[in-house]
């Protein structure tokens, strides 16, 4: 068995070059993990030491609320502050509103040819074990490449943003007035999961109200209330308070970098198990998963007994284990 290198100074010069935080390198590194390309293994290997130092935050809400415009104002003012920024966005241009996609609103902005802010775009499907896990590992690219903020914004309210925003160590939920996105209309769940509530469109009078039921609604919150923060995303008004709320968020949920370095590895390597005991199940031989069948069928095997069979076919076929 051959076991790709972890030693730095030894990989080839792009992974070398995406661990420093260049760009086309990145992009490789990145479509690699993304893809699961030949060079997936090399990517994950030379990343995990250096894992676990960004600050990770979900920007989550309903479409058009105005996500992807505040995302490019919160990514100035983190640029104001020094920090080099990375972006994840879920599926961005969504069909509902035809908001404009992150990227069109990052070229607009002085931040397109800044070298230390990278933004990468994810399609909803077609992800090999799942969206969220490439995801996950895509944020993992961008933190060993030296990223200090990682956002992610998802679309919509629904599974695969619960599962996205189970990736951040701060989600915030964007909320606007006016877009059939009241406080009582916001899914259940979606304002348990947020730490910040920003409440963006300010500008419009029908903030107000939205500002005040968030505040009441926070107070319902388990743990501590989430911060509610105004925001106006298209002149970047909020968007400072916007990252000090976060930033005081995070702070009770950080780990130490080894301990957080290692619950990202464990998570990649899950799904990898994952995906690879799938791939095994669905290709054993058919002969034998029908044995198994029968045994069932005939009582003479029980279900945890024969699902144990199975794991254990899938794990231990000679034809597998190539
Ligand atoms: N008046 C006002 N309009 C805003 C503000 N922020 C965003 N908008 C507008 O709201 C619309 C939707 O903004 P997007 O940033 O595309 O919203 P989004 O949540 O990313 O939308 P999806 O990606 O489609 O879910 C755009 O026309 C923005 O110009 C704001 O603070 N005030
Ligand atoms: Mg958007």
């Amino acid at each position: 068995m051959t076991v790709a290198t972890a030693n730095p100074g030894t990989e080839p010069a792009w992974l070398q070059g995406a661990l420093a935080g260049q760009r086309a390198s990145l992009a490789r590194a990145i479509t690699a993990v993304e893809e699961n390309t030949v060079d997936a293994a090399r990517v994950l290997q030379a990343i995990y030491p250096l894992v676990g130092r960004a600050l990770v935050v979900g920007f989550t809400g309903a479409p058009g609320a105005g996500k992807s415009t505040l995302v490019a104002a919160c990514i100035t003012e983190a640029r104001r502050r020094g920090l080099k920024v990375g972006v994840v966005a879920i599926d961005p241009s969504s069909p509902l509103t035809g908001g404009a996609v992150l990227g069109d609103r990052i070229r607009m902005l002085s931040i397109a040819s800044d070298s230390e802010v990278y933004v990468r775009s994810l399609a909803a499907r077609g992800h090999l074990g799942g969206l969220s896990a490439a995801a996950s590992r895509v944020v993992d690219v961008l933190d060993a490449a030296g990223k200090d903020l990682i956002i992610i914004e998802t679309v919509g309210v629904g599974q695969s943003e619960t599962e996205v925003s189970g990736l951040a160590h701060v989600t915030v939920l964007v909320c606007a007035p006016g877009m059939g996105d009241d406080v009582q209309m916001i899914k259940a769940g979606v304002l348990e999961t947020a730490d910040v509530y920003a409440v963006n469109k300010a500008d419009l009078p029908e903030a107000h109200g939205v500002i005040r039921q968030l505040q009441a609604a926070s107070h319902l919150a388990a743990g501590a209330a989430p911060a509610v923060v105004a925001t106006i995303a298209t002149t970047g008004e909020g968007a400072a308070e916007l990252l000090d709320a976060v930033r005081q968020a995070s702070a009770a949920r950080a780990l130490p970098h080894g301990q957080e370095r290692l619950r990202r590895l464990r998570k990649t390597l899950e799904t990898m198990a994952a995906m690879e005991l799938e791939r095994r199940l669905q290709s054993m031989d058919a002969a034998a998963v029908g044995l198994v069948c029968q045994s069932v069928l005939d009582g003479r095997c029980d279900f945890p007994h024969a699902v144990r069979q199975l794991l254990g076919r899938a794990i231990t076929d000679p034809q597998e284990n190539t």
